[in-house]
């Protein structure tokens, strides 16, 4: 008799439950709608293990921290109050995996995706969420192509590569006056791509190239390739991949004796690199898009409170808390959290963030991005200079 009381108060819990769904004309986007607020999922990927997992974490707090921001600040859209939340997953820095996760995020109906982080899983990923209409932003992946496909649901809040390559190409041959330049690349969709605009920027500046060598983005011991490279007596190394191979590399480089400039783009500009390289670290140059957040007027406050909730920053904290700023301004603005219907204000997003203030161009790019060079000076980086 209990069992059969229980089943009734449970068949009239369901149906309430889902005539407030349909009452409230939840779309098929909407995770969860009740009579009193609705459930939103934003979903995120980034590595959450492996050698980036410490980038992975940091991303996730970030948009962790904007989730919490605006769940304290209340968000009302449609009438109704929104609780957010953060679907996050774990890619491993794998194009496979992304591919699953992706499909993950999209079964679980997420009104929108921060990620991925690499730029080698969030090109397969993007053609997923393009085909099922999700609008996705990459807070970190600045490899150009990803919003060159024309999907016009992919954006990026942070200058891309072809920038970065030309600000770290141009500032090698005409400001530290290179001679002879050796390149590295990962053969990521990253390393490989940065090499390449950073390459064009040289020869467009009358440098001279000596070499360009290949590793992985597993490899650690890199004294082959620097050997090959010692031979041409390069004044400059360019290594485009990650902080883990770059701090290794760059003790490499200096136990070969080798006395070569050791540059990187952002992904080597962590607290990481330097804690991994120690004092071979020293010296070492490297490019973040943006300005520096002391400067930014957000970016102390956001700074001091990241910090005291989850450590230093490492790389993409603050760019996953404005890509998730931005993404739910567009949706108070369209009074949706339907990306099919958000979408149109992603493309007039006008939005003072933490790292910069984003406006997308008709590719989804920013459209005012910067690029700064740090320097690592007794076991901190310091900016050099911003580049527009
Ligand atoms: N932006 C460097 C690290 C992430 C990526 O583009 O693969």
């Amino acid at each position: 008799m209990k069992r059969i009381s229980h089943h009734i108060a449970l068949t009239a819990l369901t149906v309430a439950v889902v005539s407030s769904v349909a009452i409230s004309g939840c779309s098929k986007k909407e995770s969860t709608a009740s009579s009193d607020g609705l459930e939103v999922k934003i979903g995120h990927s980034a590595p959450l293990t492996g050698a980036q997992a410490h980038l992975g974490k940091d991303a996730q707090n970030g948009a962790q921290l904007a989730v919490d921001d605006l769940n304290a600040q209340g968000v009302t859209i449609a009438g109704k109050k929104v609780h957010f939340t953060l679907d996050a997953v774990d890619d491993q820095a794998d194009a496979r995996i992304a591919t699953t996760v992706a499909q993950q995020l999209i079964d679980d109906k997420v009104s929108g995706v921060i990620g991925h982080l690499n730029s080698s899983t969030t090109l397969p990923a993007s053609r997923l969420y393009n085909q099922n209409g999700i609008v996705q932003i990459s807070p970190s992946a600045t490899n150009p192509t990803y919003t060159q496909q024309g999907f016009g649901n992919a954006f990026r809040v942070m200058a891309n590569d072809v920038q970065q390559g030309r600000a770290l190409g141009t500032l090698a041959v005409t400001e530290l006056k290179a001679k002879n330049i050796a390149v590295i690349d990962d053969k990521t969709a990253y390393g490989a791509g940065l090499a390449a605009e950073f390459e064009k920027a040289v020869k467009m500046a009358n440098g001279h190239l000596v070499a360009h060598e290949y590793t992985t983005d597993k490899e650690t011991d890199f004294n082959a390739i620097l050997t090959r490279i010692k031979g041409e007596n390069p004044d400059l190394i360019f290594f485009a991949g990650m902080d883990g191979q770059g701090a290794a590399m760059v003790q490499q480089v200096k136990n070969l004796g080798l006395k070569a400039q050791f540059m990187g783009g952002d992904g080597i500009y962590t607290p990481e690199f330097m804690k991994l390289s120690g004092k071979f670290s020293d010296g070492t140059i490297a490019s973040l898009p943006g300005a520096p957040l002391a400067k930014m007027p957000k970016g102390p406050e956001f700074q001091k409170r990241f910090e005291a909730k989850y450590g230093p920053i490492q790389l993409y904290g603050a760019y996953n808390y404005d890509a998730v700023m931005v993404m739910v301004d567009a949706m108070k603005r369209a009074n949706s959290v339907d990306p099919k219907v958000y979408v149109k204000e992603m493309k007039t997003a006008n939005w003072p963030g933490v790292t910069t203030t984003i406006g997308f161009d008709d590719k989804g790019d920013l459209k005012k991005a910067s690029i700064t060079i740090y320097k690592v000076e007794s076991g901190k980086w310091v900016p050099i200079k911003t580049v527009e």
